[in-house]
């Protein structure tokens, strides 16, 4: 990157994994190699991409934006170890945003709500999800990719450029 575009402006992150019976089996029941595979994958990657990007954003006012889900704050049921990678990757967030601030460099994180998806396709009792969300979020709806993608491009413009540090819910309110 640093040949072909001289350094980086923009990070998504936006990658997570638990193995599939960790989604569905007790949480009590995660075992030790289930519970450092969320977390390697899904909050450690955060850490070690954001190394990396801040020597390629140097001088450049760097963005690093990640994915977070409102199950690192309240029991979602089935969610499981992901729900504990996300509250990693979230302190994690402020934790980057303190430690590469002083480079310029913002850390923030959109916790958005359900959205019909491939991945989600494999979910059991999704659409149910869907359902009970768009009944009570006070904007009595569901949201879509498009504004995940609209608040993204906020965070990581320089309209966001005193924000950092932050879990920013795009949610319908919920
Ligand atoms: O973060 C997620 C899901 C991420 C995810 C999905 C899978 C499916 C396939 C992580 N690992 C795997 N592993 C697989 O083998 N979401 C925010 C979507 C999601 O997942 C749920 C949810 C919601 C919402 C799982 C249980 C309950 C609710």
């Amino acid at each position: 990157l640093r040949q072909e575009w001289g350094g980086l402006d923009i990070l998504i992150h936006a990658i997570a994994f638990a193995a599939k019976e960790d989604l569905s089996n007790p949480y009590s029941q995660t075992s030790r190699r289930g519970f450092f595979l969320a977390l390697d994958v899904s909050a450690y990657s955060l850490v070690i991409l954001s190394r990396q990007a801040a020597k390629l954003m140097e001088g450049r006012k760097g963005a690093i934006l990640t994915m977070t889900y409102m199950g690192s704050e309240k029991v979602i049921p089935n969610y499981n170890i992901m729900g504990v990678a996300k509250a990693a990757l979230e302190a994690s967030v402020r934790y980057l945003a303190y430690d590469l601030g002083p480079k310029g460099i913002r850390v923030n994180a959109i916790s958005a709500g359900p959205i019909r998806t491939l991945a989600a396709s494999g979910i059991a009792g999704f659409k149910e999800m869907l359902h009970y969300s768009s009944e009570r979020a006070p904007l009595k709806r569901n949201i879509d990719a498009e504004e995940v993608a609209r608040t993204a491009l906020y965070l990581v413009s320089d309209m966001a450029s005193a924000v950092t540090g932050e879990v920013v819910h795009v949610d319908a309110g919920y």
